[in-house]
């Protein structure tokens, strides 16, 4: 495929990037449905590791076996996969080249006591595989945050000197965050940013709340003048907050819900200036041919075809 407009656009932001790995960013834009557009819709099947097998894998039991998750991330058409190195390794050889793969080289569990990941692939690793980029979550806010800024910092520079993109999910969580911290507009977009600081060339976060978490932001929020009641004006302001929209960001897609509740973030996500969704649970826990249907639905959205959906 071409390089289109969308695409170029999006590659310029990068200044000063190494060429290996905005030839991956091309590879990750340039693929699957949405080629072209400058949106991606990203498969990642990491909960296994994150919530535990039966948690994950249970409502659609085809997803225990990793070959399944492959084919539903080429059959979709997505822009890429999204896996820690086992699941990827069960499938990179029977399915190379047929989608763009995201090593997620950090890993938590839900068994721990406290917010942390450990590291759990290598730039190495990416390579041998095929991949495009390597992942991280970073846990802004948390006891081990600095740690693993750190850890991250040091892999992503590995990554980037060996041509590969980087991709942070950040995920506020722990320390002195509330609950409805870890959503609030001011923590995401202040994850968002420092994903952005961190070298990030593609940022992951979930989808904002109207609420404000820090007391000292609340004044700087009210004088924005913006409604941030509305969704796509949260995501708009994410989006700002990683660089003025120099930084691909795209946004999670959470537990299990009905397709028009996910139709209508894809909305506020298209309408916001996001980049894309990258969706999970919504996909790999829905019968295949539900999940295929849902997913062709949220292509159609980013591409425009559909507004009635
Ligand atoms: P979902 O679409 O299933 O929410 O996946 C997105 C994701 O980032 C996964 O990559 C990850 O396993 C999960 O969310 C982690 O969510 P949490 O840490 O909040 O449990």
């Amino acid at each position: 495929m071409q390089i289109s407009d969308h695409v170029r656009h999006i590659l310029a932001q990068y200044d000063g990037e190494r060429p290996g790995v905005k030839a991956n960013l091309a590879r990750l834009l340039l693929h699957g449905r949405t080629g072209g557009s400058g949106k991606l819709v990203i498969l990642p099947v990491d909960q296994g590791f994150e919530h535990g097998p039966a948690r994950s894998f249970a409502p659609n039991p085809a997803g225990y076996d990793p070959h399944y998750v492959f084919e539903l991330a080429v059959e979709a058409g997505l822009s890429a996969l999204a896996a820690p190195l086992g699941l990827l390794a069960a499938g990179a050889d029977r399915f190379a080249g047929a989608v763009p793969l995201i090593l997620k080289a950090n890993s938590a569990n839900s068994l721990a006591g406290h917010a942390d990941q450990a590291i759990t692939g290598t730039v190495g690793d990416a390579l041998e595989l095929g991949c495009s980029a390597i992942g991280f979550t970073i846990y802004p806010g948390a006891d081990s945050q600095y740690e693993m800024f750190e850890e991250v910092r040091e892999a992503a520079a590995e990554a980037r000197a060996c041509g590969l993109a980087v991709v942070v999910w950040a995920y506020p969580r722990g320390g002195k965050l509330s609950k409805d911290g870890e959503t609030a507009l001011d923590v995401v977009a202040y994850s968002a940013h420092m994903a952005a600081l961190l070298g990030a060339h593609i940022i992951k976060v979930k989808l904002p709340s109207a609420h404000i978490e820090q007391p000292e932001a609340k004044s700087a929020y009210a004088g924005m003048g913006i409604d941030f009641s509305v969704l796509s004006n949260r995501v708009a302001h994410v989006v700002k907050a990683a660089f003025d929209g120099r930084r691909i960001v795209v946004f999670s897609g959470g537990p299990a819900k009905d397709s028009q509740a996910l139709y209508d973030e894809v909305r506020a996500i298209r309408a916001g200036g996001g980049h894309g969704s990258i969706v999970g649970r919504n996909s790999f826990q829905r019968p295949r041919e539900d999940a295929l249907a849902m997913l062709d639905t949220v292509i159609r959205l980013y591409l425009g075809e559909t507004a009635g959906a």
